[in-house]
């Protein structure tokens, strides 16, 4: 990887991927492309930034073509409760951008990073230790094109040789931006109330339990992957992987050992709560382990004790 495009910079995986990837590889030599979503200052900052929205595949070659792209980690995409609500907008920007990405890496001759999520299963999955290999018929428009996304970038492999890699995310814990749209989104906000000292209101329901993984452990994956030597592969682009699993009245519980104020009730929101319950309790991420050395590094406790503290600073600091 000399020459990286970071497609959704600007999202929650994408503004702590594109600093990743500057302090290993050169900032001048990733670009950092969003649309809409106002950049971080720091992406504007420390590296350089274009606007790009994915759907137009045009312009997306001019990009890969004029700065030499070798490599795309390709993030831009509607999260799962959002994609409910828009479902053609998911489809288009979701499978449209992928395609797009796909068929530039084709022509130009670049690695593609494309993650898959949790979200690719559904109510027929077995739901613990869920192989790798199993039944995938999920029934949101998110898990559909997470599919589709996982047979296209295996297809692009196998037809035409585009080096595609990819892994199946968990809900991500981060602090430094909150994510948008999510079903997971609840083990972020849940933190974000908890150190301003506010009452937290879930939209799941206890005993909803769910594989999670702290942001850092999502990026080293996301690096070791695509560094990984092609020959260690034998799966491509359904990689699961995940750190911890647990229902929201756990992570609350942690979370009072640090912060014994804090409070939790339950507002259910139908949409998300029928997402949640058709996903997995727990993946089995032994092919990860096997094939290309995954091991996470966040357990609960240590991933609520870094939330914590990153958030109290990151609020001092903004304030
Ligand atoms: C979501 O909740 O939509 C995402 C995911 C698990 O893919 N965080």
């Amino acid at each position: 990887m000399k020459k990286i495009i970071v497609t959704g910079a600007s999202g929650q995986i994408g503004s702590e991927l594109v600093p990743a990837l500057r302090s290993r590889y050169g900032a001048d030599n990733v670009w950092a492309c969003g649309h809409k979503r106002p950049p971080p200052r720091q992406l504007l900052q420390a590296g350089p930034y274009l606007n790009l929205d994915i759907r137009d595949s045009a312009a997306l070659d001019q990009v890969i073509a004029d700065h030499k792209i070798d490599t795309i980690f390709h993030l831009a995409a509607l999260l799962s409760a959002v994609a409910e609500e828009k479902p053609q907008l998911a489809w288009e920007i979701n499978m449209g951008g992928l395609i797009n990405v796909l068929e530039t890496a084709r022509r130009h001759n670049c690695a593609v990073f494309h993650p898959s999520s949790i979200g690719a299963f559904g109510p027929t999955t077995p739901p613990d230790l869920t192989p790798q290999v199993t039944i995938q018929r999920p029934n949101t428009i998110y898990g559909v094109t997470k599919v589709a996304g996982e047979l296209l970038c295996d297809y692009y492999f196998s037809r035409f040789r585009v080096d595609s890699r990819g892994v199946r995310f968990p809900g991500l814990i981060s602090y430094k931006t909150p994510p948008g749209g999510g079903t997971t989104d609840y083990a972020v906000e849940i933190f974000r109330a908890a150190v301003q000292h506010k009452p937290y209101t879930c939209f799941l329901k206890k005993g909803t339990v769910l594989d999670m993984m702290y942001m850092e452990d999502a990026i080293n994956a996301a690096i070791t992957l695509m560094e990984a030597d092609s020959g260690q592969l034998s799966t491509r682009n359904a990689f699961n992987i995940t750190a911890m699993s647990f229902a929201p009245e756990e992570l609350f519980n942690e979370i009072r050992k640090h912060l014994p104020d804090v409070t939790i009730d339950y507002e259910i929101d139908p949409i998300r709560q029928a997402i949640a319950d058709s996903w997995p309790n727990r993946l089995d991420d032994s092919e990860a382990r096997r094939q290309w050395g995954w091991q996470p590094k966040y357990t609960l406790a240590t991933m609520t004790s870094a939330m914590i503290a990153g958030l109290t600073q990151h609020n001092q600091e903004n304030n």
